[in-house]
């Protein structure tokens, strides 16, 4: 394990807010949002190039078969990141690329990724290398996916084979970015590929999903000789309830019990939470996956946790149907899920960066790892004017996350670092190309690159280490908010 020391603390002066020594800034993307080329040089399909063809599965019946032509342009969009003045890119690596039948290496494939890393280094930008963003080879999903134990197996066996080509210049890895999304989203509403409406398949999928990220970290680390640094990455729920009452309490467990604890919980060591289990015990799904050193291997010590954050949801136990949904996360019954309250971004999520701040308080709270912040973004409706786009509510959306990481580094949270979502726009999963979440703008029918005035303010961040007190306040007036049950919910608040 790589030690990594905090050289230095965030202080606040009257020109700004700036951050430790060291501090990380960067930009991620994932593969397929970017990539295009799926078929190029061998490359087998993935359960994304499946689930897109399915008709109604995507907005607009969009696909990420050109999406922003990063395969070819890779080199002007590292030139970019380095005109941003960006230290850090977090990409990912597409396993069907690597593995095209989930089994058998294409040297052709893992020559793209060693051509990038050369040229992030080549241009002083160091590599952020993510194993698993969703794309599972096909194949593997044919022989049962995420639900079958095989793939976790499968999965140690390519991190391996990455590490291979990468690990002498690559330092920092995520295993596996999300897995309540690939578990959930991909195996129990059927809203991502592989588009399966099963909640046990969920469970079992989230369980060998956690197994895949312990097998991974134990086969970098076999591989490794130099440094590194494994990671994974959580995109945890910020819930928050109206009312501290039992049921409201109740209503609360359950979401942070199958969201947040079912994942964090075993990463730390602390094996899966009773009172979940009892909760899905019923799906006959979990535990009968469970084999007997699983929850030593999915312990395995890893350097840092990095936390994605977009907004905070809200909840409340089952009652009038108004504007309300149904929270359905595999097994939970009697929970409702409340509109978002203004200001709302352009996908219609709910703004609040106070959440990030008690985010990473709640997580430093349980654990003395490193976090970064991964991921953080939002998608507007931006217009391009000229050479220009000037997305005034983005940059103020992303300067006052900003902000809140600030907060809480002087709190005490030990943040490493902070990525934007995203470098580009690009292929926003079920949502298509409709929604933009890039600091640089993509106009897809001729894949011109424009930095919006969001990537400039955030170039000015990254390069002075400090957020200008021109764009963001130091005095906000953030107050944290009450924690529901600080003994066991690290995550619910009332707001
Ligand atoms: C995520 C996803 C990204 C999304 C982003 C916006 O990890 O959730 O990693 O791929 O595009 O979150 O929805």
């Amino acid at each position: 394990m790589t030690a990594v020391t905090r050289s230095s603390s965030a202080s606040t002066s009257p020109q700004g807010l700036t951050f430790p020594t060291g501090f990380r800034w960067g930009a991620a993307t994932a593969a397929y949002q970017i990539e295009g080329s799926t078929t190029v040089d061998g490359r087998g399909p993935s359960i994304w190039d499946t689930f897109v063809t399915q008709p109604g599965a995507i907005a607009g019946g969009h696909t990420g078969e050109q999406a922003c032509d990063h395969f070819r342009r890779y080199p002007d969009d590292v030139r970019l990141m380095a005109e941003l003045g960006l230290p850090c890119y977090r990409f990912s690596i597409a396993w069907p690329r690597v593995q095209p039948d989930g089994r058998t290496t294409s040297s052709a494939g893992l020559a793209f990724y060693d051509r990038l890393v050369d040229q992030l280094l080549d241009h002083g930008i160091e590599p952020i290398a993510t194993l698993y963003h969703w794309d599972l080879p096909q194949a593997l999903e044919d022989a049962g996916g995420w639900p079958a134990r095989d793939t976790a197996l499968r999965f140690a066996d390519y991190a391996q084979t990455v590490h291979q080509v990468l690990g002498d210049r690559v330092v920092d890895w995520t295993t596996v970015n999300e897995p309540f999304c690939s578990a959930y989203f991909g195996y129990g509403t059927g809203i991502h590929a592989p588009g399966i409406r099963d909640e046990a398949a969920a469970l079992r999928a989230a369980h060998h999903l956690l197994l895949a990220h312990g097998l991974g970290t134990r086969a970098l680390r076999a591989a490794a000789s130099g440094d590194l640094r494994v990671g994974i990455v959580f995109n945890f729920g910020s819930i928050l309830i109206a009312r501290d009452e039992p049921e409201y309490r109740e209503a609360a467990r359950k979401v942070d019990g199958l969201q947040n604890r079912l994942f964090l919980d075993p990463v730390l060591g602390a094996g899966y939470p009773q009172d979940v289990l009892d909760d899905i015990a019923h799906l006959e799904a979990l535990e009968p996956a469970i084999r007997s050193d699983d929850l030593d291997v999915i312990a395995a010590p890893i350097d840092q946790i990095g936390i994605n954050f977009y907004g905070p949801s809200r909840y409340a136990p089952t009652g009038d149907p108004g504007e309300r949904g149904t929270c359905d996360m595999p097994g939970v019954r009697g929970v409702d899920t409340l509109p978002p309250q203004g200001p709302l971004t352009g996908f219609g999520w709910e703004q609040d960066s106070d959440s990030l701040t008690d985010l990473l308080l709640a997580v430093s709270e349980r654990t003395d790892l490193p976090l970064v912040v991964a991921e953080n973004g939002a998608a507007f409706a931006d217009e391009v004017s000229g050479d220009r786009v000037h997305d005034a509510e983005r940059t103020r959306y992303l300067a006052e996350h900003i902000r809140a990481v600030h907060r809480a580094l002087q709190r005490g949270a030990d943040v490493r670092g902070y990525l934007v979502w995203s470098l580009m726009d690009n292929f926003e999963w079920a949502m298509g190309f409709t929604q933009r979440f890039g600091i640089v703008h993509v106009d897809f029918a001729t894949q011109r690159r424009r930095i919006k005035d969001s990537g400039l303010m955030f170039s000015e961040v990254a390069r002075s280490n400090m957020l200008p007190a021109s764009v963001a306040s130091p005095d906000d007036g953030y107050r944290r908010r009450p924690l529901v049950d600080p003994d066991r919910w690290g995550l619910i608040a009332l707001g």
